[in-house]
């Protein structure tokens, strides 16, 4: 691999105080030198997660400093629990709390701002990729943010989730993760060279024990964003393991 790997497990609204536990403790029995580990908890269990052998990293993140935003929670306060990682422009983001391009590169630039990692997803619709034309809409969604951010992006590690697979057990095949991974770095290469090179860009979409292995054994697949399965513990080390 020319780029360390990453497994970042996305527990979305999952989990519990139990969880922490079960997987801090399972994390620590295994050595896991060569990938970076990340758990994303819900919010509220950020405060009870003590990093040891794994970064932490948040689901999501307002736009805003501070103020009268409620329900919201902001960079700092994340920095302050530790966090180093958000993800940001989640596909579940995106539709069901109506974050557009725009709210994404602003909490994109709010997180690079205090120096944490923002994990940026992309994907598209089972429409758009019937419809042939999905490389485009994938473009037009990372240009989005590179328009946003411009060299920045050397500091944002990717994510790509196509809305078809995620949770549906239809994962990419991994020559289809291959492809769009291998075209996105090479779209970010035509203004990027160098920075694309060195593009950490995750896989997510049902990815699992059994297909781990082939999908991060891709050129341009450096890792995983996983969701179900990152609820167990024993699925979720034999994912980091593939990695590894
Ligand atoms: C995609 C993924 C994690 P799952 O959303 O971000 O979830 O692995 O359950 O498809």
């Amino acid at each position: 691999h020319v780029r360390r790997p990453m497994v970042a497990g996305n527990w979305k609204m999952n989990g519990s105080k139990a969880l922490v536990s079960a997987m801090t403790q399972s994390l620590s029995e295994v050595s896991l030198d060569n990938v970076d580990v990340v758990i994303c908890p819900p919010m509220p269990l950020l405060a009870c997660v003590e990093p040891n052998k794994f970064y932490l990293g948040a689901q999501n993140v307002s736009q805003y400093d501070a103020g009268a935003y409620t329900g919201e929670s902001s960079t700092s306060i994340l920095s302050e629990l530790n966090v180093r990682y958000v993800i940001v422009g989640h596909s579940e983001r995106r539709e069901l709390f109506a974050e557009d391009d725009q709210v994404v590169v602003q909490k994109v630039q709010a997180v690079l701002n205090a120096g944490l990692t923002p994990i940026v997803c992309f994907g598209e619709s089972l429409k758009v990729r019937e419809e042939g034309n999905y490389l485009e809409f994938l473009y037009a969604q990372v240009d989005a943010v590179l328009n946003g951010i411009g060299a920045k992006i050397k500091d944002c590690v990717l994510a790509y989730e196509p809305i078809w697979a995620i949770g549906t057990g239809n994962t990419a095949s991994p020559e289809q993760a291959q492809q769009v991974h291998a075209k996105v770095r090479e779209h970010i290469a035509q203004e990027y060279t160098d920075i694309a090179a060195g593009l950490t860009i995750l896989y997510g979409g049902s990815v699992n024990a059994a297909n781990a292995a082939e999908l991060f054994s891709q050129q341009d697949v450096d890792g995983g964003l996983v969701g179900g399965a990152s609820l167990k513990t024993d699925d979720f080390i034999a994912i980091c393991q593939a990695a590894n």
